[in-house]
């Protein structure tokens, strides 16, 4: 089983706060930063964007986590800046040519990831993998945070570490995003997954963000 991981979600992070925040994340040894990118077009809401990751490049030690909700990402993404080490997440029912999305990510030297919908079969995944460093799971559906966890996301997230390890992908990761809180992290830790995003659900919702980062990771720890 790989080792858990832990990759807030940006979009959750006081912005008056922000340098704090990723100081407590730096000093706490968090692995990824979750960026979330809406265009208004394949969800309904728009996000963080190529300054704001630009900004973070060059302010913060953590490699990035790009999350793309938006349409085209096999054009778009050429405006963002990522590389060696970072992770780049495109959706399955937002790409018209998802190869050559993920290839365009992986030729940047970048893990690409796969991100799918909860109405979406996990089996989708199955043709893309060879291109892939992971699935992004969605456990609500995207464009908003502090949403409630979709109905039968564990018994996906089990579903799908099933298919991968029968595939010969013990090593593809996987990471959930959405609700992912004190309660249910656990689970979805016993189900395969090992990448959490987190935001108000846990460690960017109330209480003090140093404690917030060792619960959970204590929690991941223990599953
Ligand atoms: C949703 C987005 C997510 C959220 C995250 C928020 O479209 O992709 O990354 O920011 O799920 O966390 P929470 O705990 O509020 O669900
Ligand atoms: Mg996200």
């Amino acid at each position: 089983m790989l080792a858990p991981a832990i990759s807030p979600s940006l979009m959750c992070a006081d912005i008056f706060k922000l340098r704090e925040i990723i100081d407590a994340f730096e000093a706490n040894g968090i692995e990824y930063l979750h960026i979330d990118v809406m265009d208004g077009q394949f969800v309904p809401n728009f996000c963080l964007g190529t300054d704001y990751c630009r900004r973070l490049k060059a302010g913060a030690s953590i490699p990035l986590d790009i999350h793309l909700m938006v349409t085209e990402p096999e054009e778009k993404l050429k405006a963002f800046p990522f590389g060696p080490g970072d992770f780049v997440s495109v959706h399955f029912e937002s790409a018209s040519d998802v190869t050559g999305a993920l290839n365009a990510v992986r030729e940047r030297g970048a893990g690409a990831f796969l991100a799918i919908n909860p109405n979406t079969p996990v089996e989708a995944v199955k043709p893309f993998l060879p291109l892939l460093e992971g699935v992004l799971l969605m456990t609500v559906y995207p464009g908003f945070a502090g949403q409630k966890m979709t109905d039968g996301s564990l018994e996906r997230i089990t579903a799908l570490r099933k298919l991968l390890d029968e595939a010969g992908r013990p090593d593809c990761r996987i990471e959930v995003d959405g609700n992912v809180n004190y309660e249910k992290a656990p689970l979805m830790r016993k189900a395969g997954a090992d990448i959490f995003v987190v935001g108000t659900s846990s460690v960017l919702g109330p209480g003090d963000i140093d404690e917030n980062i060792r619960r959970m990771r204590g929690l991941l720890a223990q599953s």
